[in-house]
């Protein structure tokens, strides 16, 4: 396993609950939203990470869900274009950043459309979720980008899921070859030891391994144990106000 060295984050702006949303939750309060997000940073860090922070756009209501602006591999990174129009011009910060960090760096293409959110890294391999962001035209891109650095891909069609906005918001690679999932998606995933999350828990499905611990939202407690039970160092994390907007825990921050 390799570890993680750095994290790239962004705070939510003034205008946060603006942004998009398919669920039911009632408005994000900002400045809770922002306690959180510091939060989040402060697990980030103590699980060894150093933080890179743009600054807050409020061009860009959904611009804290960072992960959905790129792909980062330890052989390249691929900038994306969010499948929403209005998350288009949140590529460019990232754009400009990741000179700093990368040296080859791929871009998808129109009229490919991809989000990071639907990208499921599995060590050497990606599953890439076809969604109502990620088009199949970028889900070839990207798939030809990985594999020209060796790694191999396949596409997990979630359309017909009507529960999830992307891949991830239902499935999370642990680094034990385990992957948690929820029901819905549970026999997607051959040859893969599958965790499934008890209904009533999807959300917590969106959980993320760095180095030794894995990040669980808090509020879903025997989601917690049954890791804790496993193996896994868990760490929970407040995301009610980003839970609201769609968000879970992997999309606030671009892990490498
Ligand atoms: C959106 O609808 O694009 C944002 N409100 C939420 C994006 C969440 N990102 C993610 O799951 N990777």
């Amino acid at each position: 396993m390799s570890l993680f060295k750095r994290a790239i984050v962004r705070p939510p702006g003034t205008n946060f609950s603006d942004g998009l949303t398919t669920v039911d939750l009632g408005q994000p309060d900002v400045s809770k939203a922002l306690a959180q997000h510091q939060r989040y940073c402060e697990v980030l860090e103590s699980c060894g990470l150093a933080l890179t922070t743009l600054p807050a756009d409020d061009r860009y209501p959904d611009s804290t869900f960072v992960e959905d602006t790129a792909i980062l591999t330890d052989r390249c990174a691929v900038v994306t274009l969010p499948g929403a129009d209005s998350r288009r011009g949140e590529i460019a910060a990232i754009n400009d950043l990741l000179p700093q960090f990368f040296e080859e760096i791929h871009l998808i293409q129109e009229p490919g459309r991809v989000d990071g959110g639907d990208i499921c890294e599995a060590g050497e391999h990606f599953f890439i979720g076809i969604s109502k962001r990620t088009n199949e035209d970028g889900a070839h891109q990207l798939a030809e980008i990985l594999s020209s650095y060796g790694f191999t891909s396949e596409f997990v069609d979630i359309r017909n899921i009507k529960s999830i906005l992307h891949l991830k918001s239902g499935v999370a690679y642990l680094n034990s070859k385990q992957l948690v999932v929820i029901d819905e998606l549970a026999d997607r995933f051959k040859g893969y030891e599958v965790i499934r999350v008890d209904a009533g828990d999807e959300y917590a499905a969106n959980c993320v391994e760095i180095n030794n611990s894995v990040l669980v939202a808090a509020g879903y407690p025997s989601f917690a144990l049954r890791l804790q039970k496993d193996g896994h160092q868990v760490v929970e994390v407040e995301m009610s106000e980003f839970q609201k907007m769609d968000g879970g825990l992997s999309c606030l921050s671009l892990r490498f």
